[in-house]
């Protein structure tokens, strides 16, 4: 597949998706949903990928769905926003889930709608300070999408998921950080910098246990504390036949750096 919407490339167990239109705040139409499942799919058959980039072109990170694929002519009949979301929204957010390995999200610049959630979306999320986070669905009459619901009270708790929803305020990266919605948020001048420690440390990291943890933390949300126990203890039995397992312990026993593979 060519790609115009998106710029993907992947070296060195490092995958990079950067969200590409700019000019539109890099906001979604269908043609970028298209592509953004086709590298998501390549990352996933492709087992030299440890770690998957998510970021924005530009000075923005993403600003949802492209209203002006949304306007309608007066008395037209109405997009089926349904059918929007079942075929590119919600497969989206189930596959960064999914992936078996973390996905790391800078936030290059706004991320607001659909694009503040895509980004709530990934493991881990480092913001310039420049940054910000806006539930703007309130303001054309929609709820928040692609997860907000279910993410935003889980990570600031219901008073603050509903002030953000219904006033879709700008919240700033430094404030989103403060309360818990992203991992950090860094100086404009360092993010790259910290991005690439990060890619850097996750592709040389024992990427299955690393699947596995995503699996057992989102998993908790549907389970009472015992199914969790049983949860962890069914994906540490498996984990401790691995060889990253074996090669930590052996690492840890000579004092030397491990050397994960992965596997
Ligand atoms: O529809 C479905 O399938 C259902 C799913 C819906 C999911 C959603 O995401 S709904 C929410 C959609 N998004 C928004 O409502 C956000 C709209 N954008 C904004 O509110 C503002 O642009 C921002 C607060 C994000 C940034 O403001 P600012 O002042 O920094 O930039 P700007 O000047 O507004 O935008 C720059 C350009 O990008 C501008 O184009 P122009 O005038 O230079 O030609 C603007 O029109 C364009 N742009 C920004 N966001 C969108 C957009 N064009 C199309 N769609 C956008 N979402």
């Amino acid at each position: 597949m060519t790609y115009e919407n998106i710029l993907f490339s992947s070296s060195g167990g490092i995958a990079r998706i950067t969200l590409n239109r700019p000019d539109r705040l890099n906001s979604f139409n269908d043609a970028m949903h298209a592509e953004l499942r086709a590298a998501l799919a390549q990352v996933k058959t492709d087992s030299a990928t440890r770690v998957l980039l998510l970021t924005g072109a530009g000075r923005g990170f993403c600003a949802g769905q492209d209203l002006a694929d949304r306007a309608v002519a007066p008395g037209a009949e109405p997009v089926d926003l349904g059918a929007s979301i079942e075929r590119n929204y919600r497969p989206l957010v189930l596959a960064l889930r999914a992936l078996p390995l973390p996905v790391v999200c800078a936030v290059n610049g706004v991320a607001a709608g659909a694009g503040a959630n895509i980004a709530l979306a990934c493991d881990i999320v480092i913001a310039a300070k420049s940054a910000s986070f806006i539930q703007a669905f309130s303001k054309i009459g929609l709820i928040p999408d692609s997860g907000g619901t279910f993410f935003l009270p889980r990570l600031v708790g219901t008073a603050r998921a509903m002030g953000l929803a219904m006033l879709g305020d700008k919240l700033s990266a430094e404030q989103a950080a403060a309360w818990g919605l992203i991992w950090k948020c860094v100086d404009d001048a360092d993010l790259a910098a910290s991005i690439e420690a990060m890619l850097h440390h996750f592709a040389a990291a024992p990427t299955r246990g690393l699947a596995a943890t995503k699996q057992a933390m989102y998993g908790s949300a549907g389970n009472v504390l015992e199914e969790q126990l049983a949860l962890e203890c069914d994906v540490q039995r498996e984990l401790g036949r691995s060889e990253d397992y074996r090669e930590g312990v052996a690492a840890f026993a000579a004092k030397r750096p491990a050397r994960f593979t992965g596997k």
